[in-house]
């Protein structure tokens, strides 16, 4: 990463911090619950406040970037990447696990430039972990340094994963036939914190081998893709070609020969891209 996004990057961690502080608070009162695309895809106001708080903090410092925030494109606002200096916000990912009290939940905050990922943070905020990474300089959490687990034998392998929000019979079908052709490879375990951002830095820090999810958004992993990058891990689509971050379709991995045989098991499809332009009125 260019030094001159470093101010940046602790720009991100000081806000990241302090919606975590927002996050916590707001654990302590009645949350006022909405769905957005069906009645498990749940949304709180305190999401909604959290992401306003983190694009007026960042426009005051940076009033050129542009912004991806998960409840900004929940109000119709495109979800774009262009060359520009581009912050990538999910502010509650985990917004079941916050209405449930599940102690997963995790403010995501991701920087890319010329569509390259330039930093992640991912602020664990009912764990208190800071996980950080920026491009060519390692990925850590609260300071400690993370690397991926060089455990190659999936046999032995810990697998995380999300049913998502869909309940499309044809789409938990192949949701439910992935999951039992992997955990019948066998592997040791299968397991899922409820927050893909929890889920990536967990690879990163080597006790989980892999995670896979189709369904996700690009503000839900974009952070943690550069963690798990920097941590020696690697990312590819479901299918094993390249990763795509608008295709809501993500392997991460500890290494290539893991993912590749996640790969194998999983049945593929594709949910609308991220990228995919409104339907006109
Ligand atoms: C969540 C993701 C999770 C996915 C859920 C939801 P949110 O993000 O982190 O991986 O399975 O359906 O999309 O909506 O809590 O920011």
């Amino acid at each position: 990463m260019a030094d001159v996004w470093q101010n940046a990057m602790e720009h991100a961690v000081a806000v990241a911090r302090r919606a975590g502080e927002v996050v916590r608070e707001a654990l302590h009162h009645d949350r006022k619950v909405m769905t957005k695309s069906c009645s498990v895809d749940l949304v709180t106001q305190t999401d909604q406040n959290v992401e306003t708080l983190i694009i007026q903090s960042v426009k005051e410092k940076f009033p050129t970037h542009r912004f991806i925030g998960e409840e900004s494109v929940a109000a119709g606002e495109a979800c774009i990447l262009t060359d520009r200096p581009t912050w990538i916000i999910d502010p509650i990912d985990g917004t079941t696990n916050f209405v449930h009290g599940f102690p997963f939940v995790a403010v995501s905050i991701g920087f890319a430039v010329n569509k390259e990922m330039q930093f992640g943070v991912v602020y664990s905020c009912l764990e208190d972990k800071m996980y950080t990474a920026s491009r060519g300089h390692g990925a850590f959490c609260n300071g400690e340094t993370l690397h991926v687990s060089q455990q190659t034998d999936v046999k032995q392998a810990m697998v995380a994963t999300e049913f998502g929000s869909s309940r499309d019979p044809e789409v938990v079908e192949k949701i439910f036939s992935s999951l039992r052709n992997i955990l019948c490879i066998p592997v040791h375990g299968v397991r899922g914190a409820g927050s893909a951002a929890v889920n990536m830095c967990l690879v990163a820090s080597g006790c989980v081998e892999a995670y896979y999810e189709t369904g996700i958004h690009i503000w839900d992993v974009a952070a943690g893709s550069l963690i798990v990058s920097e941590a020696g891990g690697v990312l590819m689509d479901v299918n094993g070609g390249d990763v795509d971050l608008m295709s809501r379709r993500i392997v991460a991995a500890n290494s290539r020969v893991v993912a590749e045989r996640i790969v194998m098991e999983i049945e593929a499809f594709s949910p609308p891209r991220d990228d995919t332009p409104p339907l006109a009125p």
